[in-house]
């Protein structure tokens, strides 16, 4: 099923080195090593039939690279969303001009200040958005999106997050129905209805894998994941992300995909 047409990612900057980290994955990013990733990722979508937007390194926003935080696009329209970690909150501005090649502006919606979100928290799945209540991602936030959707016919639902940086860092939809879970996401209740793929511990991280017109990319290193995706009858791509993860960043956070 082809699904997704364009994608739009931006390149790292040096600045990168000093993004926001949990420090769950120890290390500061190799700049160099991260751009010839960024290449690989850009080369794996190409091959998913997706055309591929390159947006320019910009040194104001160390974390300017996971785009899927100030902007979520959906099949009627585009969000601009609100990202709560103030450092990131400028990013939003910068991702208006990409937006605007695809969108009008009476299809660009704006989450506005009280109200925070970022993309990482939302999940789509059809026309209904799961999102992720959490340290980025307020209420008003929540209820702003909720309007928003409301309005193009689409729906959505809160999950609480009591582990996770973002809803994304440990689920993700694959399409047709299956579901990548880890930690908390293994047991919610809303998450019933779909094919649970458990990830195991070890390979949490992997649970950010994504679906692009029916190839999974999968970060290196996770042969669990892999196997799993693979059973599910998938094309596979492997993509090495080892300097984002440092920055807690997965496959999902580096490209708007629409
Ligand atoms: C941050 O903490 O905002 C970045 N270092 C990582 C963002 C990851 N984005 C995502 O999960 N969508």
């Amino acid at each position: 099923m082809k699904k997704f047409n364009h994608v739009i990612v931006r390149r790292p900057c040096k600045a990168m080195v000093e993004g926001i980290t949990s420090g769950l994955y120890p290390g500061k990013p190799d700049y160099e090593l991260a751009l010839k990733e960024h290449d690989a990722y850009i080369e794996a979508l190409k091959q998913c039939d997706v055309d591929v937007t390159v947006l320019d390194a910009d040194e104001r926003y160390p974390d300017s690279c996971f785009v899927e935080d100030p902007a979520l696009i959906t099949r009627k329209c585009a969000i601009i969303t609100n990202p709560g970690a103030e450092s990131r909150n400028g990013e939003k501005d910068e991702i208006i001009g990409a937006v605007k090649k695809f969108f009008s502006d009476d299809q660009i919606e704006y989450i506005k200040a009280p109200g925070t979100l970022e993309g990482g928290d939302v999940m789509m799945v059809g026309d209904h958005f799961y999102v992720g209540r959490s340290a980025r991602t307020n209420e008003e936030g929540i209820r702003q999106l909720t309007a928003i959707l409301a309005k193009y016919d689409m729906t959505c639902s809160e999950v609480k997050l009591e582990e996770v940086l973002h809803l994304k860092t440990g689920v993700n939809y694959l399409e047709d129905n299956n579901m990548l879970v880890s930690g908390e996401f293994v047991t919610k209740p809303e998450f019933d209805k779909y094919n649970r793929v458990q990830i195991p511990e070890d390979e949490a991280y992997a649970a950010n894998c994504i679906w692009v017109n029916d190839t999974v990319i999968v970060p290196e290193g996770y042969p669990a994941v892999l196997a799993a995706v693979q059973g599910l009858g998938y094309k596979t791509i492997l993509v090495d992300t080892s300097e984002y993860r440092k920055l807690d960043g997965g496959l999902s956070c580096l490209s708007l995909r629409f």
